[in-house]
Formats: C-alpha cells, structure tokens, sequence
C-alpha cells in the first residue's frame, strides 16, 4: 500500500512512475520518537544455568506446620515428596538469599474463576492465579534477567532436551518423581493427555488457545516413556517452539483427574460438561504449581495453601515456597492498584495508564507500604480489523460487508489516519508515558526496527477523501457514510461498526471511545461492545467481532515469545483473522507474505537472518495495516515492602508478566517482617474434591 501512496499534489512525480497510484490522500510521514522515560532498576543479567538446577541435595527441610502432617503420619516425608533431582534455585541469584518460610502474598484481582479446568480453556480469573497453579513444560517469565546472547527457555517441567540429528526431532526429559499436589505422579502421560485431548482435539481450546500449528503445522508428539517425550517436526531445528511450551500453551493439568471426565474416555459426556466439570466449588484441585485452591468464596476471594508436593528447593534445601498462603481478592483491575499502594494488597501490574498519577502519588510517600518501579513501554493496544470474509463468527449482511470493507486496504488507510494518537494517549494520562503505537514491534524492543515501521500520521481530510474513493459516501446527509446501494442487504444504510473491548479494564474502554469518538468525525458510526473478560475473550475467539481493541500479547515485545502469533499461521491462531467455516483461511496477499517471513523465522537460528526477517515483517505490518495502532506505554511493577527476593528490574509484563517474572515460589518475608494473614493457618490442602484445607 505504501509503494502506492503520495501526499496530496504529488501527481507531479508521476512522470513515467506507473507504478505509483494518480490518486492518493494519504501519505506515511515521520513517526514522532517515543518522550524520553527511564525504566527504573536494571536486571542483573546472568546465565539461565546461574538462575537454577536440578540435582539431588543431601537433606531437605520444610515448615513445621508441615512436619508435623508427616509425624502425625498425614504426609510422607519431604524427601520422599520431593523428585529424585528436585529444581534447586542458586542463592547466588535470590537478591535476599535463602528465605524463612511464612506469611501470604495477597493479590488482588479483576477476573472470576470459571473452574480449574484450564486445559479445556476455563480462566481461574487471570492475574496470577493461573501462573501460580499451572507449570508448564518450559518457563520464560524470568527470561528478562537472561543474557541476551543466552536466551532460550528455561527448563521447567521438562528438566533437558536435544534434538536429533537432522533436527526434525526434539526429545525432552521431564523431572523423575515430581507428584501432583494430591501425591499422584506427575509423568509423560499428563503431557500426552494435555496435548492429544487438549490441544489437538477440535473440540476444546485450552487456556490461553494452544492450537496444534502452536508447535508447527503436522507436529507430533510422542510418549516413549513415563519421563520422555518425543516432538517431530516438519521443520529441521525449529527451536522458536520451545518457546511455546511455556506458560500458557503447554501447561499440563492432571490427567487422573482430568481424563475421567473428558467424552473420549466417559460414555455420554459432552464437551462443555468436560470443560465444567471442576467449578470454582470444587477445592484441592490437584495442582503442579506452588499453592494449591483451598477455599473459594464468590465475588469475595480464592485462598490457596502451600503445595506440600512441590518439586523445587532452594541451596538450602528448604523445599519451596516460602510463602504459606496465597490470596486472590476477587475485586476488580483498578482496585489492584488501589490496593497494592494502600498496602491492604501486595501486588500490581500497574498497566492502567489513567491510574498512574494517584499511584505515583500515593507510592512517593517514603511511608508508603508499595514499592512501585517503571520498567519499559511494554504495555501497547491496537485496534485489530476482523480480516476474516469465509464465514468465521458467521457475521450477518452488514458484518459481512464491514468485513469486506476491513480487508480493503485503503478502508484501514482511512481508519488509521482518522485516529489522532497524540491526544488519545493523552487523554489516558498526562505526561511523558504514552506513545504514538503505529502497530507492528514495540519501539525500544530487540527486534525493532524505525526505517522499516511504516506509519500513517493523522490527516482526517484525506482520511475521507479516501472514503468517497472507495464509494462511502454520506448519501443521506446525516453525518454518517452510508454503503454503497449495491451492497447485499445493507445497500445505502449507515455504515455502523462494532468495537469489542474488556469491560474489565478503564483504559480499553476509554480507548475503544477515543475510536469511536474519532470515526465519527471521519463521518462512520462505531459501536463499543464491552464485555467482561472471560465473555470478551470467548466472543474473540469465536470471531463475533467487527474490530477490537486489544493490549498486545509478548510476541510483538519479544518476538521469540508467541512468535507464531505474529501472523495467521494456522486456523486458530491469529487474534483477528482466523479459519472460517470451511476451515480454510482467507489471507490476503500481505498476510500470507506475514505467514512466510514468521514461518521462515521459527525455521532459522541464524541472527542476522531473523534480524532481517523481522524488519521484513515490520514493514508488512505496518504499510498494510495488520492492526491499527495506539497507544504504548510503560508499566510500573508494585510490590509490597515487606517481600524480599524480587529481582531487579522486573517488567510487568516481557515474556510474560510478573506474576512469573519475579519467581514468587522464591519469594519470602523476613521474619521480623512477617504478618499474620494467613486464612488457614498449619493446615495443608485436603484430597481433591474434598472441601478445603486439612488441619491436624
Ligand atoms: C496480569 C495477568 C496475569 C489475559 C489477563 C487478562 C485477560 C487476558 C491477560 C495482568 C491480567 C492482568 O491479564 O491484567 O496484569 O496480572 O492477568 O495473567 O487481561 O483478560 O485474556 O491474556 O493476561
């Protein structure tokens, strides 16, 4: 589209130019560089080897509380709950050393449980909750501290990996002996049932939407034994994929729990009742994660104990967490800011730019309970056009004409240039955070790249000359462009768009009606559909959208994270443009050249190539108009003072968000620090299903 544009006037450079269009009205100009904003604290960069190991200790330690279940014969022995080679955290890397075990870590957050049924896609209400439940196969939360030339995903689940020699095979070694908070053995097969009835079943998304082309289209996955699996793939050493194995895509739950009520394996069941089978009621789910649920009250709180079965340690051999007790007040986002600064929470991602300037203020006051630290602009939303036209979310004649008006090119041109940027972020919050977001990578990331991000500045005159261009013209002179009259069904009505956002969070809502307020000057009517956020993520999924106003996953922050995400590169995975109903997806000609450059990214390790490749995919994104920038910002990590062993520098949200990034499970409160929070004071979670922690 860029090669296409001249600003207006510009017929004069036409001489003998045929390639570039007689008619233009608008042009991509210079994107303003980003206001000058310090992160505050700076990781201390190591090796990941620096970070943690699996290797047997001579002698384990845990909590009083717990030894006493183990000499009331209620539990056995650390050593004997712990695997042959537990993770072992270094000392040398916990900034506060080996911790003291106690107290609670009280979240905060603006999300509901659904059920703990994860793998069939049930949200525990996000903000930590999930990260601290599930383990994953791989782990890269902690990735930011990682030296750039060592990147690479931490072992987690699967202790080591390597590939065959031709590199189409990848065979991991999972931890020997780790067990499920209940006492089960964690083995290959809960890796299997994730993936063979989780992910490559049609009929169930997991948490977080892993698809099968996740881990590249025609990959496979076998079990050869209980503490092994084997991944083939099309692609010769496709090391982008392990990547995905992390948090969110590859999270096994616990398959003997789990398979029983799955349809494959209980005559009669259905899909949803599969995926429902383990409502919020239902406590001591078995869990591979630091704590385990206890007890559930609606709209008030999720309390979790310590997972007695844990796998990991520090140096000491204090098996891990140190902490008791978890808490998740179930409130709204806006009040974990609010909280986290007072001090009656203990944790926030501050990520709602219109909440920054009372924070600051509050958190300034040297008695201030929180600690608030900015790290980079890594916060960033886009407006994302439904670029789907075959059937997906079966939109009805006017969605089905505001889908063809989407996928054509100088439609977006006119949308993007009818949003003035300057003031939207502004008008989230004064000062030097926000910034102009053209789309595509963050500025200010690894892979970013100014000369080839293409951007559109505002220009609404030419925005709406490029309407009456393409035949939106207000034919009935209320303000509104009308369709033109040979459009199925809707032919001369107005044109009316819907915006989907997260009714969950102020600053989607706000931008979605800076949107609105913006297309109305450019003379098109749009719609907020603001949905909670377990609605708003399912009506996404199903393609029930026109456009959406979205924050950004990690990929388009670090790109070797969620890198499949960066294009439709299969049936259910891109944001907005997925396979419709024949299961075939309708690429444009720019988003299958998106497809190639990803695909051809995962494919190579070499650095120079990917650098390449990237600017190459920035290009694409931004002169076509993949998604319509915003707004970018940084966000500011609030921690309450009294925890110990939170790593420098922290971001809310990298490679993922801090709820991973800061290792919670290393976490502690010094014990002249300790306060007496705990819920469920000495008492460890109780058998599945059963009705909540167990006391002496
Ligand atoms: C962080 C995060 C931890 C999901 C969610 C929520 C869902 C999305 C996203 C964030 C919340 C917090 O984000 O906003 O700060 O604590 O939970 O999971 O927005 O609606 O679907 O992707 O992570």
């Amino acid at each position: 589209m860029h090669k296409h544009l001249l600003a207006l006037g510009g017929a004069g450079l036409m001489l003998g130019v045929s390639i570039i269009a007689v008619h233009a009205q608008v042009a991509s100009g210079e994107l303003p560089d980003p206001p000058k904003f310090e992160a505050q604290g700076t990781p201390n960069f190591v090796s990941i080897s620096d970070i943690m190991e699996f290797k047997a200790l001579p002698e384990y330690h845990e909590p009083d509380y717990v030894k006493a279940f183990v000499d009331a014969g209620k539990l056995p022995p650390v050593k004997d709950r712990l695997p042959k080679e537990p993770m072992v955290f270094k000392s040398a890397n916990m900034p506060d050393g080996v911790g003291v075990y106690g107290d609670v870590m009280r979240h905060v957050i603006g999300g509901r449980p659904e059920g703990w049924n994860y793998s069939a896609g049930q949200s525990q209400g996000w903000g930590g909750i999930d990260i601290g439940t599930e383990e994953c196969l791989t782990r890269t939360g902690p990735l930011f501290t990682v030296k750039a030339d060592e990147l690479q995903p931490m072992p987690n689940l699967a202790k080591s990996w390597e590939w065959s020699e031709d590199g189409h095979q990848l065979t991991m070694h999972l931890i020997e002996g780790a067990k499920w908070s209940d006492g089960q053995p964690f083995s290959s097969a809960d890796a299997m049932f994730y993936w063979e009835d989780n992910v490559v079943d049609p009929n169930v998304t997991p948490l977080n939407g892993a698809s099968p082309e996740t881990f590249g289209e025609g990959t496979t996955l076998a079990a050869p034994d209980e503490n092994t699996i084997v991944w083939t793939f099309k692609d010769a050493f496709p090391a982008q994929y392990i990547y995905q194995m992390a948090y969110g895509t590859f999270c096994p739950g616990p398959a003997h729990i789990l398979k029983a009520e799955h349809p494959k394996y209980k005559d009669g069941q259905t899909y949803d009742g599969y995926k429902n089978a383990f409502p919020p009621e239902y406590m001591n789910f078995p869990v591979m994660g630091a704590w385990v649920p206890v007890e559930y009250r609606a709209d008030d709180i999720v309390v979790l104990r310590r997972n007695p079965y844990y796998w990991k340690v520090d140096e000491a051999g204090n098996q891990l967490p140190y902490l008791n007790e978890v808490h998740y007040r179930l409130s709204t986002w806006a009040d974990r800011d609010v909280q986290a600064v007072a001090g009656t929470g203990d944790f926030s991602n501050l990520e709602q730019a219109e909440n920054y300037v009372e924070s600051l203020k509050r958190a300034a006051d040297p008695n201030a309970p929180a600690r608030l630290a900015f790290g980079a602009r890594t916060i960033g939303y886009t407006l994302y056009p439904n670029l789907s036209a075959n059937g997906w979310g079966e939109p009805d004649a006017r969605g089905a004409a505001v889908r063809n008006l989407n996928r054509n090119p100088d439609f977006r041109l006119a949308v993007t240039a009818a949003i003035d940027r300057e003031p939207l972020g502004q008008s989230l919050v004064k000062g030097p955070f926000t910034a102009i977001y053209p789309g595509g990578l963050y500025a200010g990331t690894a892979y970013y790249d100014k000369a080839s991000t293409v951007f559109y500045p505002y220009n609404l005159d030419g925005a709406k000359a490029l309407l009456e261009k393409i035949g939106l013209k207000d034919t009935d002179g209320n303000g509104i462009v009308n369709f033109p009259a040979d459009t199925p069904e809707v032919g001369g009505k107005d044109v009316e768009i819907t915006v989907l956002a997260n009714a969950d969070y102020g600053t989607d809502k706000s931008l979605a009606e800076g949107v609105v307020a913006n297309m109305e000057k450019l003379g098109i009517r749009v719609i907020p559909n603001f949905l909670a956020g377990t609605q708003r993520d399912a009506a996404a999924q199903a393609g029930q959208f026109d456009w959406m106003v979205l924050r950004n996953g990690s990929e388009l922050i670090s790109v070797v994270q969620g890198t499949v995400g960066l294009a439709p590169t299969g049936p259910r995975i891109a944001n907005h443009h997925r396979a419709g109903t024949d299961g075939t997806l309708d690429l444009l000609p720019f988003e299958q050249e998106m497809v190639d450059v990803v695909n051809k990214f995962i494919a190579t390790s070499d650095n120079a190539a990917r650098v390449d490749l990237m600017k190459q995919y920035q290009k694409l994104y931004t002169e076509n108009l993949y998604g319509i920038g915003l707004t970018q910002y940084p966000g500011a990590l609030i921690i309450n003072k009294r925890f110990a062993n939170i790593p420098a520098g922290a971001p809310i949200f990298m490679f993922n968000w801090a709820e991973d990034n800061i290792i919670r499970e290393r976490v502690f409160v010094p014990a002249d620090k300790q306060q007496n929070f705990e819920l469920h004071p000495n008492s460890i979670p109780g058998a599945p299903g059963s009705a909540g922690a167990e006391t002496l």
